[in-house]
């Protein structure tokens, strides 16, 4: 084209926003170059709404009237932002690598772990997963009938690479961890960096805190009353948070 021409871009499509493109214009106008070439560059943004696949179409015109059209084309941007979950009790099971599960506003079961599988990975074994329950009793899980998970298996240290993080653990809504039961587990208080949290040891059955024993979980939000070290298991200290299989 003449070098100088001035041109004109507008985006539209089903579901298109101005707030799915950085800078928030669906138009703009641009120039043809000395070498008869004009080009113009969107970014889109990342989509906040939870709508399925849109199609986006953008269209060039040579006037500012755009009636004119010189070139069109099109898109489909999938949408891959993850629905909040409904507010009713979600069984979720995690990967074989470091995940990030969050559940509803109902009580749900949470494990970091696949729900099948029993060598390293599948319990654990390398990652730590981030659970966050949200609202209502949520049952946080650190073992099943496969036995227990986070364990790196190495007595000489404390497997500080795998544990689950519970980032809302709350006393006030009845959430609970699962454990194994016939086990010796312990707790203890601390605070890192202003953050205050409750760590869940796999004990290694004496009542010395050694590098024998092994970090599970660490929980954030409302840290367990106690102080010091806390031995427990299904036959002893019972607890209210904690259920046992
Ligand atoms: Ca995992
Ligand atoms: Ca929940
Ligand atoms: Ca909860
Ligand atoms: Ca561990």
């Amino acid at each position: 084209m003449a070098p100088n021409t001035n041109l004109v871009w507008k985006l539209s499509g089903t579901g298109i926003t101005a707030g799915d493109v950085v800078g928030g214009l669906l138009q703009g106008s641009f120039t043809v170059d000395a070498n008869g070439k004009a080009s113009f560059t969107i970014t889109l943004a990342a989509d906040q709404l939870t709508e399925g696949a849109e199609t986006l179409g953008a269209r060039i015109f040579a006037d500012s009237t755009s009636t004119a059209v010189l070139s069109s084309a099109s898109v489909v941007v999938n949408d891959t932002s993850q629905a909040p979950l409904p507010d009713q009790p979600q069984v979720l099971w995690g990967t074989t690598a470091s995940d990030t599960i969050t559940g509803s506003n109902a009580p749900d079961q949470l494990a970091g772990v696949p729900a099948t599988g029993t060598n390293g990975a599948s319990m654990g074994k390398g990652q730590i997963d981030t659970l966050t329950g949200r609202g209502a009793g949520d049952t946080f899980l650190l073992a099943d009938s496969r036995g227990g998970f986070y364990n790196d298996g190495n007595s000489r240290n404390q497997g500080l690479n795998d544990y689950a993080l519970i980032k809302d653990f709350k006393l006030v809504e009845a959430d609970k961890l699962q454990l194994k039961t016939n086990t010796n587990y312990l707790y203890r208080n601390a605070t890192v960096s202003g953050v205050a949290y409750t760590e869940i040891f796999l004990s290694n059955g004496d009542t010395s805190f050694t590098a024998a024993d092994e970090l599970i979980a660490r929980l954030e939000g409302s840290p367990i009353s106690g102080s010091g070290l806390n031995f427990f298991s299904s036959s002893s200290n019972s607890l209210v948070w904690v259920t046992f299989v």
